[in-house]
């Protein structure tokens, strides 16, 4: 028997009821998605579907048959609410007016988020008008055909198998797809890259014999409003096409992209496009051949020119076969060094994929500065939900109040201009779902997934109150103490997380390879190029212009004159742009030293607190959800202090200082 699948936040009882007389009407095909769940929700609460308008107490319509209503006074506010702002593709707007509801679209997909959003919030009587942030919402999986010896199906994935593919095909049974792509409309997802970036042989198929089987996917996602996209390896013309380069400026590999492009059309007339990563951890790319990424990027995306879908071309391209004796190469550099000079020479349907920050999805990074480097490139910028160094799924970890720091950081304009306005390409995720009884292995991980859709949405979101939204909708049925409980435990998840791992922004210190747990020094004599050269003196990394490798050189004002300058660099990130003394002492008064133990004892704290504080719902929630999150917390509880043993005693061995307070600290 497999195990039922949690609702997540889609639970039944989590619907506004809709015991009504229910018109809808619109053109495209996603009116007859909204119909199935009206009927639904009306199904549940004892409404009816009803075709004529007037006799209907709530309407859901497409903005051309809402102006066929005009005469309608509840359709006409809704009207004159959405013609006094500028047009928008997705926009939505509701409202309740006496005992009639009305919802509208701009166009289809309008409709569909705002019958989501009439199901989850209900209606006012102020009218609610809704537009996205951004164009495009979009969740890469990092699934693999063939299952890794090492990664398994889902590269860093801690959720199960993939729900895409199995035994190196696509499942037969997409039924999970179809409930993920229903939860992903929910909350405004709008593209989904189906597999890994690193395309192994298998993955290469895609885009040739196994195209009837991404069809069969793309057809499960379309109702639901989400466009396919497929990761391609830039060796394709080789791997698939047998031809003997991948030279993107080569006649045959120009025309062979061209074709491919053409049967992907045929097979998936909206596909979104491709996903790339190109010349980075080993996988194939223009550098090859002489080209730069511009030459590569462009090849593809004059390809899908002709058909729509865009190329994203992921910035994240560094030296993983660095010497670590070498201190003057800096990994946070690599992007911004091989893309700013580009900028102005992609095609516009490329969109470079930028990790929000220098490094590689750290607890604790700054902003990347290339996010404010090509201003005549569209960018999106990439974030990861997929818990790799937050812990795995194991931890509790509600990354919204991290995300909502990159996208409302002001990056560029002397500090006004915040990063949502410079991602004109949208938003993209590394999605952490697979077959997991809870999508996400931690059920309360699943409040990731919902905050992503809804800062991609609304990137000027308040996280908090993204979290009360997921916690109602998923636990609100068990009462508001439980709510409270849940969101009193996840409010300060990241910035416990962050207190006893590495700490002041210096990243890394995990276990090689898989990346769970402490190892302070895992990663320093590696050739991958994430260091903290922690000695006898001090630890940290030297970035400055000055002394260092120049990379806050590589920020607008007033960041690379904040970040040079020891005084104004924000503790959070001191060690990321500075190797300071243990006894150097931050704003808080505390020398670094005396933080490191500071708040690695008090992480450990918080997460036994964490523990009491789900014990005492036990009973309130769902057996299955509580043994779960239970089990977890008792993991996260031993990690915890395994991070913290870990990292004092490596502080206290180096500096030879003594925490002030005389508490043990392992010698
Ligand atoms: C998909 C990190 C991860 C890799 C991942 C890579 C990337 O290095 O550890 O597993 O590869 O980022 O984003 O391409």
């Amino acid at each position: 028997m497999p195990s039922p699948i949690h609702p997540a936040w889609l639970p039944e009882q989590a619907s506004t009821p809709l015991a009504t007389a229910v018109h809808v009407a619109g053109t495209g095909p996603l009116v007859a998605t909204v119909t199935d769940e009206v009927r639904a929700a009306t199904g549940l609460h004892g409404g009816h579907l009803e075709q004529d308008p007037g006799a209907a107490r709530l309407l859901l319509l497409t903005l051309d048959r809402a102006r066929g209503l005009a005469g309608d006074t509840a359709v006409s506010r809704v009207l004159d609410a959405l013609d006094s702002g500028p047009a928008s593709p997705e926009r939505y707007a509701v409202v309740r007016s006496g005992d009639r509801t009305v919802v509208v679209g701009e166009d289809d997909h309008g409709l569909l988020y705002g019958t989501f959003a009439l199901l989850r919030h209900g209606a006012g009587e102020e009218v609610l008008v809704r537009r996205p942030g951004h164009r495009s919402r979009m969740l890469d999986h990092w699934d693999n055909m063939v299952s890794h010896p090492v990664m398994g199906t889902v590269e860093r994935g801690y959720a199960g198998d993939s729900l895409f593919f199995s035994d190196g095909a696509v499942r037969a049974d997409l039924g999970r797809v179809a409930r993920y792509a229903r939860l992903l409309a929910s909350i405004g997802i709008n593209g989904v890259a189906v597999n890994n970036v690193n395309v192994h042989r298998a993955e290469t198929g895609l885009l040739g014999p196994l195209l009837p089987e991404v069809a069969r996917i793309a057809d499960v996602l379309r109702p639901w409003g989400i466009r396919l996209h497929l990761s391609v390896s830039f060796a394709s013309p080789i791997v698939l096409g047998g031809l003997a380069t991948a030279d993107p400026l080569a006649e045959d590999v120009v025309r062979w992209w061209a074709e491919a492009a053409e049967r992907l059309h045929t097979a998936v007339p909206d596909f979104g496009g491709f996903v790339v990563k190109a010349d980075s951890e080993g996988q194939p790319g223009p550098f090859a051949y002489g080209r730069d990424h511009a030459d590569g990027a462009n090849v593809l995306a004059r390809a899908l020119a002709p058909h729509g879908g865009v190329v994203h071309w992921r910035a994240f391209v560094y030296d993983h076969r660095q010497d670590w004796r070498d201190r003057s190469t800096d990994r946070a550099r690599a992007a911004h060094d091989h893309f700013a000079p580009l900028d102005g020479r992609f095609e516009p349907d490329v969109v470079l994929q930028v990790k929000h920050g220098p490094i590689d999805f750290q607890v604790r990074e700054p902003v990347s500065p290339v996010l404010a480097a090509v201003p005549a490139t569209t960018v999106a910028v990439e974030l990861q939900l997929t818990q790799e160094y937050t812990g795995q799924q194991r931890h509790v970890c509600y990354l919204g109040p991290a995300w909502s720091q990159v996208l409302t950081f002001g990056l560029a304009e002397q500090g006004t201009r915040p990063v949502h306005e410079l991602v004109q390409g949208g938003v993209v995720g590394v999605a952490n779902v697979g077959t997991d009884e809870f999508w996400t292995g931690h059920p309360l991980a699943q409040s990731n997934l919902f905050a992503f859709g809804a800062l991609a949405w609304d990137p000027t979101a308040d996280p908090d109150v993204v979290l009360r939204e997921w916690a109602g909708a998923t636990f609100g049925s068990h009462g508001d103490d439980v709510v409270d409980t849940v969101c009193a435990m996840m409010t300060d998840s990241w910035a416990t997380y962050e207190s006893y791992t590495a700490p002041l922004g210096i990243g890394f210190m995990v276990r090689p390879g898989h990346h769970y747990g402490p190892d302070v020094d895992g990663y320093e004599y590696t050739p991958w190029g994430t260091y903290h050269f922690a000695d006898r003196e001090g630890i940290g990394v030297d970035r400055t212009r000055a002394t260092g490798t120049g990379f806050t050189g590589q920020y607008p004002s007033p960041w690379r004159e904040r970040y040079e300058d020891l005084a104004t660099c924000p503790d959070e990130l001191l060690l990321f742009f500075h190797h300071v003394p243990y006894t150097h002492r931050l704003r808080s008064g505390r020398t670094v030293v005396q933080h490191v133990y500071d708040t690695h004892l008090a992480g450990v704290e918080r997460v036994e607190e964490l523990v009491r504080q789900w014990a005492a719902l036990e009973g309130r929630v769902e057996a299955g959800v509580f043994v779960r999150v239970q089990e977890r917390l008792a993991e996260q509880r031993r990690s915890a202090q395994e991070w913290c043993d870990q990292v004092c005693t490596y502080f206290l061995r180096h500096s030879g200082i003594p925490d002030e307070h005389g508490r043990l600290i392992h010698p």
